[in-house]
């Protein structure tokens, strides 16, 4: 049989993602179409493949390579040669419930009839002497492949030692399944150093006002260690620790690190929390996000001023991925927030928040980027009554250039326009220029 090359692909259907996006350059001879939704990117190259070329679909990691699965069943079944490239998150990562990392090779198993798994490094020589269809290639992407897991299994009593044998504790608490409310009241009382995300429903009691004074105060050095409450977090501080050396206690009802190194343990017992004896640290007074009003246009002043008009207490649906960052950074009172934090897909988001609204009896607001509501159109013809749809177009999946990707990836020509949408969905525009430089402000 005739060797298999990277090179041999005519046609890539390269969907949106930052995982992947450094994949783009090994596929030279093939022309790419920039694609929003991997399950019809995948039927897209099975499309291709029927008709006798060489295709695939490229993908990000996590759901976005679960959307794949039904066109490899097709191809599977119907012998048609798909090809599905997933990027994926380093090794040391895999297992610990990280941001977007699930197990792809798993996902894929018993579907594909060949897997196979390389380090980005290797793609420029990559070749298989024969090959199965359809062929699963997980490429696993990072800057450094050297560094190796270091997870300890640690058990709630050592909690107290680990933070009397630190000085300056960040109690960084995420959410579960329930309220992290009334720990969050409990630590408040012990120190300045907590930062409480929207989704543990006690943001408004946070003392670090939002992650980019949470990322101003980590740089400045004011944090000795970490104590993690609950999943993986959403702050950018997670990502950035993972490489970083600084002590890290992580209590996950999961039993899921979510880094690749420190300590973490399943018990996430409230009552020794709320007893935990923490040094005091203090918080000198700050600036307030006065940087915001200088950008009237942007996606935060936009989410600022919502905020003060909505009652506390009001169910919000969050979606990913600048959306429920933002909208936590300027978030000063209580609401039920909820969002899809598992495995950070966009995907079926909007039909999320119509599983919610149907099983409450309050009214649901859902705040979606513009590209993960298009990810869900076919959802929004019909929609629960108590539930209120507002589409932050953008002009594209605009998180990707908060990590520098500026091309093709960010999908502009994407655009909802003049779609005639159902009355309780309402589009606002927001100046994608005003909400970058005031990110890149206040990340400053
Ligand atoms: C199923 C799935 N595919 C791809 C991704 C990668 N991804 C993360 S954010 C994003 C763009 C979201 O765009 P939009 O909804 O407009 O929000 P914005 O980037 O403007 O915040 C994409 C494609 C993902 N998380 N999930």
């Amino acid at each position: 049989m005739k060797k298999f090359k990277l090179e041999d692909i005519q046609k890539v259907y390269f969907c949106a993602g930052a995982r992947n996006h450094s994949l783009k350059s090994s596929f030279k001879n093939a022309q790419l179409f920039y694609e929003l939704d991997e399950r019809s990117a995948a039927y897209k190259a099975l499309g291709s493949c029927m008709a006798n070329e060489v295709a695939a679909v490229c993908v990000t990691s996590g759901t976005a390579l679960a959307q794949c699965l039904a066109a490899m069943i097709e191809a599977r079944y119907s012998e048609v040669p798909l090809i599905v490239i997933s990027g994926d998150r380093p090794k040391r990562l895999h297992g610990t419930g990280s941001a977007q990392t699930i197990d792809h090779m798993a996902a894929s198993s018993g579907i594909a009839a060949q897997q196979v798994e390389i380090l980005d490094t290797e793609l420029e020589s990559f070749e298989l002497d024969s090959v199965n269809f359809p062929l699963h290639l997980n490429v696993l992407v990072d800057k450094d492949h050297n560094t190796s897991n270091s997870n300890e299994l640690a058990s709630i009593d050592e909690l107290q030692e680990f933070v009397s044998s630190h000085s300056s504790t960040l109690f960084l608490v995420s959410h579960t399944r329930e309220s992290l409310r009334g720990m969050v009241q409990e630590l408040v009382k012990k120190t300045d150093y907590v930062f409480a995300e929207t989704l543990s429903w006690g943001k408004d009691l946070s003392v670090i006002a939002n992650e980019f004074e949470l990322m101003s105060l980590y740089k400045q050095g004011k944090f000795d260690s970490i104590v993690r409450i609950g999943h993986t977090p959403l702050s950018k501080l997670w990502r950035v620790v993972d490489t970083d050396d600084i002590d890290v206690f992580s209590i996950d009802p999961r039993g899921l690190s979510g880094l690749s190194h420190g300590k973490v343990c399943s018990d996430l017992d409230v009552n020794k929390i709320n007893a935990l004896d923490v040094p005091r640290c203090s918080l000198e007074p700050r600036p307030k996000l006065e940087i915001i009003q200088k950008y009237p246009k942007s996606q935060m002043s936009w989410l600022q001023s919502w905020q003060q008009k909505i009652s506390s207490n009001a169910h919000v649906y969050l979606g990913n991925s600048s959306v429920i960052r933002d909208f936590e950074a300027v978030q000063t009172k209580n609401f039920r927030t909820y969002g899809n934090r598992g495995a950070n897909g966009i995907d079926g988001q909007l039909s999320s928040a119509i599983g919610i609204a149907n099983s409450i009896d309050e009214k649901l607001y859902c705040i979606l980027g513009d590209l993960t509501f298009l990810y869900d159109i076919g959802a929004s013809f019909e929609l629960p009554d108590n539930l209120e749809v507002i589409v932050l177009d953008n002009n594209g999946g605009r998180i990707f250039e908060r990590v520098g990707i500026t091309d093709e990836i960010v999908l502009e020509n994407k655009n909802i326009g003049d779609l005639a949408l159902h009355e309780q969905i309402s589009v606002v525009h927001i100046c994608a220029e005003q909400t970058l430089a005031c990110f890149r402000e206040l990340m400053s």
